[in-house]
């Protein structure tokens, strides 16, 4: 079985964050381990409180499992503190990690920001230069696009041609993988992946659901579990899209509040646990 590493926030419903891909990484087959950046004391509705851990703390976490384990994939999530970007950013050069799948998280699903601005510099201008693939949604590409262009006019995207426009500025930038995740256009559920010579287009079944908080967090740590099995990037793009879908159709409804994806609902339905223990 292979070791996979996620490094991300801590969401205590558990329908996002570390909780979320920790759940992907069983559902697809990987051991997962989880260093955590910052604690959320939220519910899907509110997120109420941030702490960020001190960098002692992350170093350590990082440290006492890159010394001895090895990790054949790294997934990292929300980074708040610029400070913990950096200790992210040297201890990951320092054991050469590879298969670095990047979510740049900015907001969380109930609205509230979870990165500080100096840390969008600090991932656009050195994190991402580390990693092999990085997967923002439309508001997150938006973002990235104004800091690497210099400008603060970009328009919103609302086009297929704008998404893989976008997805060129910040693939020429990086010289990495971008999937630019389509799930909030309207009309479709596209998502274009791309690096400076490639582009595909990867149709997706919309599906329309109030229950879909936990999707980015789970589709870039199926995407790391892939890499870490020895999947291309686009297979390894490709099967985390299938994941997710699937997670979405087995999703888990909170009632009023909303809900969230189910990784585990289409290996529930295909295993009776009652008879396995
Ligand atoms: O989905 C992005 C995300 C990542 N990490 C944490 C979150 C969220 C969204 O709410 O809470 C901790």
């Amino acid at each position: 079985m292979k070791n996979v590493l996620s490094i991300a926030g801590s969401d205590c419903s558990a329908g996002a964050g570390i909780q979320a891909d920790l759940k992907t990484f069983v559902a697809n087959g990987v051991y997962g381990m989880t260093v955590i950046t910052s604690l959320t004391a939220q519910n899907p509705q509110k997120v109420k409180m941030l702490e960020d851990v001190s960098i002692e703390m992350l170093r350590n976490q990082l440290e006492a499992i890159l010394d001895v384990m090895k990790v054949s994939a790294i997934k990292i999530g929300m980074i708040n503190s610029k400070e913990n970007g950096e200790v992210i950013y040297d201890e990951l050069l320092k054991y050469k990690a590879q298969n670095i799948v990047l979510d740049p998280v900015m907001i969380s699903t109930s609205g509230k920001s979870l990165i500080k601005d100096e840390t969008k510099y600090f991932l656009v201008n050195k994190l991402f230069k580390i990693a092999d693939i990085i997967t923002p949604n439309l508001d997150e590409t938006k973002e990235i696009v104004k800091i690497i262009l210099k400008n603060e006019n970009i328009e919103n995207i609302d086009s297929i041609e704008k998404m893989k426009n976008y997805g060129k500025v910040i693939a020429d930038f990086t010289k990495k993988w971008v999937l630019v995740k389509g799930g909030h256009l309207s009309n479709s559920a596209v998502d274009i992946l791309l690096n400076s010579d490639e582009t595909y287009i990867l149709e997706g079944e919309k599906i329309l659901s109030n229950n879909t908080h936990g999707t980015g967090c789970s589709l870039s740590s199926a995407i790391a579990s892939n890499l870490a099995k020895g999947y291309s990037m686009l297979e390894s793009v490709k099967k985390a899209k299938n994941f997710v879908l699937c997670s979405i159709k087995n999703s888990i409804d909170f009632g009023e509040i909303g809900g969230t994806v189910n990784q585990m609902g289409e290996i529930y339905k295909n295993i009776d646990i009652e008879k396995l223990y």
